[in-house]
């Protein structure tokens, strides 16, 4: 009895839970390249290239472990570009008797896959995703007792869990959260570590001439590719990242560097969502760096708190809310998203680095994701729909499970504060304490008001009063509503008429 092991492009783990009892002998693995899962969304082509290759580094492995591996290419005749057609196919030609997958990363997946027994007329078994450190149903069960779902409780209680930064019960260094400690404005000349690059081995090389070939109107710059395709790359890169760069990255989280895409960033997230890093070994990789005194405890605790806390937290907020969540859009936004999201021309500095960087390395950080790209969207009423494809798209990164809470909930606040206790809306203020943008770009922080005022001053006074009714039950929003309120009349009319301005040069692809 032959059964097919079906592995997804982003479950490139040796301990996946679909090849749990995969035996070299009655056991055929499956894994396709195909066109439905690589142009739902106009995929960064270093986002395929970076799977792609991947993928058949993985097979490379399985094969090399003695597996049978079925590995579909993209170009291969009779490709039925879809997984499911893959299955379909690989069933007849070997004669399965059922198919085991681990769960998908994604809603629309999963929903499809619900209905394959039917569709195929065998056992379909569809395993939890055990890579992650939390079940759906465990995150169920904890969401349960809660009235509200704030990340911060939920990170203490996996913290005391997986005994992780514990000593004798209470947090290590008497502290849950540094973060106080990781809001440093950058001094000038910051500069991030050189990172290591790989050599293109033969089949890296492929790929990348099949994406060139097939996705030249896809997002984004093919080359150069710097990224690891290997489990032992991806390795590689984490122990440079904590023994070279963890020291610094508390201390300089938060800020942003024109020319400087990753400064003190792991930059794992592509490597960790795509299954060549697992989370608890990194989680216990960080934490040793602390106790071995390489990297201190404000960097390692905001390290870990993303991938302990802040990773797993998204993933259970995603499961228990789709297929309602993907709807949500509090603040009614809907106007179209402008081209310089793709293109980067624009003459706000800030947007402009932020989209080059995606642009050129399917990349960009944290905080230029939530406080320039995110923030931008929020304050211009950007259609959270397609803000949402767009992240989807062009980060590295991005799967659906990742991509939406972070981009709908967090940076949009458009499930109305179920993940987020206040918008991440800012004025341009925020930016030019944390970068060095200001004072290159072609706007004036400093005006509010004027003909050549940074738009996202008004921009986003223009948010607080057109969502008044919606903030006023915010407590924490009540500071700035009243400032608000306080303004003399002839200032609100200023702001309001130079954000109207601004949105009219935006939909002119001029701001
Ligand atoms: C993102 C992606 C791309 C670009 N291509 C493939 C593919 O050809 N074959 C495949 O199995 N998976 C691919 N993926 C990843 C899937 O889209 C991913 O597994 C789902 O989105 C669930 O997370
Ligand atoms: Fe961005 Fe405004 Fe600063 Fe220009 S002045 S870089 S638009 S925040």
């Amino acid at each position: 009895m032959t059964l097919l092991h079906l592995v997804l492009g982003d479950q490139l783990s040796h301990s996946l839970s679909a090849l749990r009892d995969a035996k070299p002998q009655g056991s055929v693995v499956l894994m396709a390249e195909v066109m439905a899962e690589a142009s739902y969304v106009s995929h960064h082509k270093k986002k395929i290239a970076f799977l792609f290759s991947a993928m058949r580094h993985f097979a490379e492995e399985l094969r090399g472990r003695g597996f049978s591996v079925r590995y579909v290419r993209l170009n291969d005749p009779g490709n039925s570009q879809s997984l499911f057609g893959e299955v379909e196919r690989a069933l007849a030609d070997t004669g399965a008797s059922g198919v085991v997958v681990t769960e998908p990363g994604e809603y629309r997946l999963m929903d499809e896959m619900r209905g394959w027994q039917a569709r195929l007329g065998v056992p379909v078994e569809i395993r939890d995703d055990d890579r992650f450190l939390i079940s759906r149903a465990g995150f169920g069960r904890w969401a349960d007792r809660r009235r509200e779902l704030r990340m911060e409780y939920f990170y203490r209680d996996m913290r005391r869990h997986f005994s992780v930064l514990m000593r004798d019960g209470e947090p290590e260094g008497g502290q849950w959260n540094f973060d106080k400690e990781n809001r440093k404005s950058p001094p000038k000349g910051l500069k991030g570590p050189r990172r290591l690059s790989w050599r293109h081995d033969a089949i890296t090389r492929d790929v990348l001439d099949l994406v060139e070939a097939r996705f030249s109107d896809h997002f984004g710059q093919l080359r150069p590719f710097h990224f690891a395709v290997t489990a032992e790359q991806a390795e590689a890169e984490f122990e440079q990242f904590v023994t070279e760069i963890l020291p610094s990255f508390g201390d300089w989280q938060d800020a942003m560097v024109a020319g400087e895409p990753y400064l003190f960033h792991s930059m794992i997230a592509v490597y960790l969502n795509a299954g060549l890093l697992l989370p608890l070994d990194v989680i216990r990789r960080a934490e040793r760096a602390y106790h071995e005194g390489v990297a201190p405890l404000n960097a390692v605790e905001g390290f870990i708190r993303q991938i302990l806390g802040w990773r797993e937290y998204v993933r259970g907020v995603y499961w228990r809310f789709m297929p309602d969540y993907a709807g949500r859009n509090a603040f009614g936004a809907h106007r179209p998203l402008p081209a310089l999201y793709w293109s980067g021309n624009t003459k706000m500095r800030c947007m402009a680095s932020a989209v080059r960087d995606t642009i050129e390395h399917a990349y960009s950080h944290h905080i230029q994701r939530l406080m320039v790209t995110g923030n931008f969207a929020l304050i211009a009423g950007l259609s959270v729909d397609e803000v949402c494809e767009w992240y989807l798209a062009v980060y590295a990164d991005a799967y659906e499970w990742v991509e939406l809470p972070n981009t709908l909930g967090m940076a949009l606040h458009a499930d109305g504060g179920l993940m987020a206790s206040k918008p991440y809306a800012a004025s341009g203020k925020y930016i030019d304490r944390m970068s060095n943008f200001c004072g290159g770009c072609s706007y004036d922080i400093k005006d509010s008001t004027g003909g050549n005022a940074c738009p996202f001053n008004s921009l986003y006074w223009r948010f607080i009063a057109v969502n008044e009714d919606k903030l006023r039950g915010n407590h924490r929003m009540a500071n700035i509503l009243a400032g608000w309120r306080r303004m003399n009349e002839g200032k609100q009319t200023a702001l309001l008429n130079r954000a109207d301005d601004c949105l009219a040069l935006l939909e002119k692809d001029a701001l």
